[in-house]
């Protein structure tokens, strides 16, 4: 396999792109080696410009949950496109956009478009402060909420995998109002909350954190988040920028069961095109610009391609495909598939794959999976929170990074990153993938 097309690319980007990259995590600092280029990406797989095909398990860091250029996602776009690319002008699309997010996702009753995560994320925290006229906000170790001067503070993805999880550039004053926490500890926030009494605005969360590897919230924990911050007056903010209509129609909070005040949301809404929002309780965003006096705005907020391709990705995932097969116990008829069981059957099997081949291979992995979102560590010790991630041995990662991409297989470049799949693969992918595993593992 060789990528020399990919190295001259290289070679030429760091000249005029710090790093040689648009966004740092796309870098292989963390493994070794150079980033391939890629030339075109349909379905599962992409190819680089040197004609190399992977199985692909980025998926962009999340939009691809249909996989790439998905059929009715590029004709909307071309639709939309050829009616203008921007006006800047209320246009139709968001008003289905934001109906779709208000009804798949229950707590969110109103929503405001955005161009990122980190603007919806931002967004909230402020809309958080100003609704609560409280300053306080707290994060949790490892988690990532994208680059917002407050949010940079024990930070996960990038910015853990790179050394940097207090970025330079960030003034102490920026970030003082920050109480960042151990993620899955209860007693951590209940001594925050006693000793900020009455000035914690909001806990912001990953409620699946998928930004230091992946690991998942303690039975009753995300509960437990929920009921003190009502208790205090404070309000819950779900980040589910990558979980958001991955890990169900309805996110995580779906999946989990509970309803926080405000949620944030990218990735998938945007079909692959730049995208964010942030949403929840009415009489909360009704606190924004030009309603209340919490500003926040954005040229291209509301983008009519951005939103014919978002739109067009949540049709396709909430179209209801064959039967499942599954007989419904109270008719006896069977129920439709969703995406979401598919995704649900890919993930089981890649995990149970994937245990089969470190086991084979005596090699002690951690394979932690929520849905279509996972993560292998390379530790013997369960991984429940980023304390636990930082045990998981980085030389073998990189091993292994490297041995399964030679094999034809992209994971993401980094320890701390969670992998994903799409309703695009197939289980010859996963079959392909674990008897590459299998060889792998066995070399480290
Ligand atoms: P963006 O600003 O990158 O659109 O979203 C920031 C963000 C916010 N919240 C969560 C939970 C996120 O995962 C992200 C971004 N995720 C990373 C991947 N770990 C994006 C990849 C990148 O930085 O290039």
């Amino acid at each position: 396999m060789t990528r020399v097309k990919s190295e001259q690319l290289f070679a030429e980007a760091l000249k005029y792109i710090p790093g040689g990259v648009n966004s740092p995590v796309r870098t292989f600092r963390a493994v070794g080696g150079q980033p391939f280029f890629v030339n075109q990406a349909r379905k599962a797989h992409v190819w680089d410009v040197d004609g190399n095909k992977y199985v692909d398990y980025v998926g962009t860091w999340g939009p691809a949950i249909l996989g790439h250029a998905h059929p009715k996602i590029i004709k909307a776009v071309r639709q939309a496109a050829a009616k203008g690319t921007s006006f800047g002008i209320p246009n139709p699309l968001e008003v289905t956009m934001a109906k779709l997010i208000c009804s798949w996702v229950p707590s969110v009753q109103k929503v405001r478009m955005c161009n990122s995560g980190t603007e919806a994320t931002m967004s909230a925290i402020r809309l958080a402060r100003g609704f609560t006229k409280r300053d306080k906000i707290v994060k949790f170790d490892g988690c990532y909420h994208g680059h917002a001067d407050s949010l940079l503070v024990k930070a996960g993805s990038g910015a853990l995998t790179f050394g940097h999880p207090d970025s330079a550039g960030v003034p102490a004053a920026f970030t003082q109002h920050t109480i960042t926490l151990p993620y899955n500890d209860p007693d951590a926030v209940r001594a925050a909350f006693e000793a900020n009494r009455g000035q914690i605005a909001g806990i912001i969360v990953e409620p699946v954190p998928g930004n230091a590897g992946l690991y998942l919230p303690k039975p009753g924990y995300l509960e437990f988040l929920s009921e003190i911050t009502k208790a205090n007056g404070a309000l819950l903010i779900f980040d589910e920028v990558m979980t958001g209509f991955r890990l169900a129609k309805g996110g995580a909070q779906e999946r989990f069961g509970i309803a926080p005040e405000l949620s944030c949301f990218g990735k998938i809404i945007g079909g692959g095109l730049p995208v964010g929002a942030f949403g929840g309780r009415a009489d909360i965003m009704d606190c924004l610009a030009p309603v209340g006096p919490v500003y926040q705005a954005g040229t291209l907020s509301g983008n009519p391609v951005a939103m014919a391709a978002g739109i067009a990705a949540l049709e396709e995932l909430g179209t209801e495909v064959g039967p499942a097969g599954t007989a419904d116990s109270s008719t006896g008829g069977a129920r439709l598939k969703t995406a979401y069981d598919s995704l649900e059957e890919l993930g089981a099997a890649l995990e149970a794959g994937m245990k089969r081949a470190a086991k084979a291979a005596g090699v002690p992995v951690q394979f932690n999976r929520c849905g279509s979102m996972f993560c292998a560590y390379f530790t013997s010790e369960p991984v429940h929170n980023l304390a636990d991630a930082m045990k998981s041995d980085r030389e073998r990662f990189k091993k292994y990074f490297h041995g399964m991409l030679a094999e034809g297989v992209y994971f993401a470049p980094s320890q701390f990153e969670a992998g994903f799949l799409s309703t695009a693969h197939t289980p010859a992918d996963i079959r392909k993938t674990v008897r590459a595993a299998k060889r792998v593992l066995k070399t480290l």
